[in-house]
């Protein structure tokens, strides 16, 4: 399996994620792709190809233009304002406010932001294209006629909603990839997010859609950031009614638990019919994992990876989160090798 992998995603490192009450480095930091790139090694995988450049027309299909300029102007903006720290919310448009865009930088950063642990600095427009451009080339891959791609995406995608950022994330990556099948004909598309987090973002770009499933595991939202969406009575609407599913899990839960949800999934995307998959590949699921609570260990990623792989269908992995530092890469190529071994 060929991995994607731009090495601009070091241009995205703020020093600082306000984390209970107190600024620490973040844990969605540049090491965590380093430690992924050494376990693809160890285990004899081809070295990883850098993407071609991002096309921003899938981008615009499914992220607002006004979000998107906002993400590519916002640092210049900040730093005009005399702001001298990295761009952080202080203000959102919350219960009966009005949900105008300010004119202001650090109004519009509250406007578009969803979360305040994310910063953005000098280099985050750049990194956060780049991190999409793999996913990109990694979706041409296999529109092309392989089985499966690894992008490896940083900054992660799946928080990142039509107009919002936050959770790490600034560009839907994993709904990229789906759009581009779907553009490229497939009438039919699956989206699987493994992530420990809901996949907000995507969700919210697919929602009333109909030629994508949406389906994600994670920590369900009573207990687990992003807190205001992930519920199983989320199902989708409109003409995508019926093609979200959603399986929240509490803190402590087990892979026995985690792989009845994945399995339902897995055939939920079987019976919709989809021609192509997209995973969102978060590994933060993990027992060790420092802002998480579910309990699988490294052997629960490689039969994970192998229950993907009955699908038999052709898949593009867009890494998400997933934060315990030394089984980051062990975990990620887990779920690849038990796919690869389906
Ligand atoms: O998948 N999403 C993440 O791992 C980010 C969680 C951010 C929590 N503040
Ligand atoms: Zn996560």
């Amino acid at each position: 399996m060929k991995t994607f992998f731009s090495e601009k995603h070091r241009l995205h490192f703020p020093q600082a994620e306000l984390s209970g009450g107190e600024f620490v480095t973040p844990f969605e930091r540049p090491s965590r792709a380093e430690y992924i790139l050494n376990r693809l090694r160890e285990r004899g995988f081809d070295a990883p190809v850098a993407p071609d450049e991002a096309d921003r027309k899938p981008i615009l299909e499914l992220h607002d233009a006004g979000y998107v300029s906002f993400l590519e102007t916002a640092w210049d903006e900040w730093k005009a304002a005399g702001f001298a720290g990295e761009i952080m919310p202080t203000a959102f448009p919350a219960r009966r406010m009005q949900a105008r865009c300010p004119d202001h930088i650090d109004g519009k950063v509250g406007y578009y932001a969803l979360a305040c642990e994310t910063a953005m600095t000098a280099g985050t427009w750049e990194a956060a294209l780049s991190s999409c451009a793999s996913a990109q080339s990694a979706q041409k891959h296999v529109a092309s006629g392989a089985r499966a791609a690894f992008a490896l995406c940083r900054p992660p995608g799946h928080h990142a909603a039509i107009d919002m950022y936050g959770g790490y994330c600034f560009i839907n990556n994993a709904a990229v990839a789906a759009q581009m099948f779907i553009d490229g004909g497939a009438a039919h598309v699956a989206v699987l997010d493994i992530d420990f987090h809901h996949g907000n973002g995507t969700q919210d770009i697919f929602y009333d859609r109909g030629d994508v499933f949406f389906a994600s595991l994670h920590g369900q939202p009573e207990d687990a950031f992003p807190y205001f969406l992930g519920y199983s009575d989320e199902t989708g609407a409109g003409g995508g009614a019926g093609t979200t599913a959603n399986y929240p899990m509490p803190p402590g839960t087990r892979y026995d638990v985690w792989s009845q949800a994945l399995d339902d999934a897995i055939a939920r995307t079987a019976k919709f019919g989809a021609e192509a998959l997209v995973i969102s590949l978060g590994v933060d699921a993990f027992k060790e994992d420092p802002i998480s609570f579910f309990k699988l260990t490294c052997e629960d990623f490689t039969d994970c990876g192998r229950r993907i792989g009955t699908l038999g269908l052709p898949t593009v992995f867009c890494m998400e989160g997933g934060y315990a530092i030394e089984a980051v890469g062990i975990n990620t190529v887990n779920v690849l090798e038990g796919f690869l071994g389906a």
